[in-house]
């Protein structure tokens, strides 16, 4: 590990540039309030303070099955959307076909493309173009459209909030993962994503990949592939440890590989805990556009096991 790597492991640094952002990290107020979390809203948090790891999200707890009739606005959703709410609790994700129309998605591509030539939108961690949301009015009103947050609240039960947008041009060649890794709370099971084509995915531009109804794996989290963490630094396993450790959970578990071949506007929701990833690309000059919205549910803890970061939201 270089030296940027050891200094990222050091706590103190991210208590340093939490103090700078603290304003973005009130949303965790009430929250730890809530749930009885007796720490200053800058300092790292994980799994490790909290006294349990089980979702209590209402489709974790119960079946789906028997649960989404029961709410008043389930009718109103068209019957196959109806069916696949049904079997959440089974699957762990829902397809939305044809969700976004040609023209919306278009819209997205020339912003994508007049942000990237602006200079004000960059390729960071392998190549993901990260939170456009933030800088761009376009892109955040489709993260708040209300017909999509409304079926991520009823799944959840809870209001959402976007977190972050990622846009892709290529495929991620991502290994498999679950966000939870990534984007964590407390209680666990209220982080949702939505995964948006604007374009067709074919198997050489690396489309996206599932496996059904692993969400139902308890939940890796640092405890379970990382070790010689301190009070004052982060543990020595990196992030590919945790992919190897996933990896291996999967194999174990004989879980069917899906992979998701997208038409331009399908989008596809993900519960918190299911593992995917993006296939190998085969044909690097082949784009595979594509737009990731994460959305934690408003009132619980946000943080971000891997880094033991509590999120930065912004208003
Ligand atoms: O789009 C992909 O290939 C993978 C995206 C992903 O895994 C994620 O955003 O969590």
């Amino acid at each position: 590990m270089g030296i940027k790597g050891k200094i990222k492991q050091l706590k103190l640094t991210h208590w340093f540039y939490n103090l700078l952002h603290y304003k973005s990290l009130l949303h965790n107020k009430a929250a730890y309030k809530k749930y009885n979390i007796h720490k200053p809203l800058i300092a790292s948090i994980s799994s490790k303070d909290f006294p349990d790891k089980a979702s209590r999200a209402w489709l974790d707890v119960g079946d789906s099955k028997k649960l989404v009739a029961l709410k008043d606005d389930f009718k109103d959703f068209p019957d196959d959307l109806q069916q696949q709410l049904a079997s959440w609790s089974e699957n762990g994700y829902i397809f939305l076909k044809g969700f976004f129309d040609e023209a919306t998605v278009e819209s997205v591509n020339h912003e994508i493309e007049k942000l990237v030539q602006q200079k004000k939108l960059y390729p960071t961690h392998d190549n993901k173009l990260m939170f456009a949301n933030r800088i761009s009015p376009l892109i955040k009103n489709i993260t708040l459209q209300k017909q999509l947050t409304g079926i991520l609240s009823f799944i959840l039960d809870k209001e959402v909030v976007p977190f972050q947008t990622i846009n892709f041009i290529y495929g991620s060649n991502q290994r498999a993962h679950s966000d939870s890794i990534h984007m964590t709370t407390y209680p666990l099971g209220y982080l949702i994503a939505v995964w948006i084509a604007l374009e067709d995915t074919t198997m050489n531009n690396g489309p996206l990949f599932y496996y059904p109804g692993s969400h139902k794996m308890p939940y890796l989290l640092n405890n379970d592939f990382n070790e010689g963490e301190t009070a004052l630094a982060l543990g020595k396993k990196e992030y590919s440890d945790y992919e190897d450790v996933i990896e291996k959970a999967i194999a174990k578990k004989n879980f069917e590989k899906k992979v998701f071949l997208a038409k331009k506007g399908d989008a596809f929701v993900w519960h918190a805990n299911l593992v995917h990833g993006g296939l190998p690309v085969e044909d690097p000059k082949q784009t595979r556009k594509s737009m990731v919205i994460h959305y934690y549910a408003k009132d619980v803890i946000k943080y971000h096991e891997i880094s033991e970061r509590p999120s930065l939201m912004e208003d």
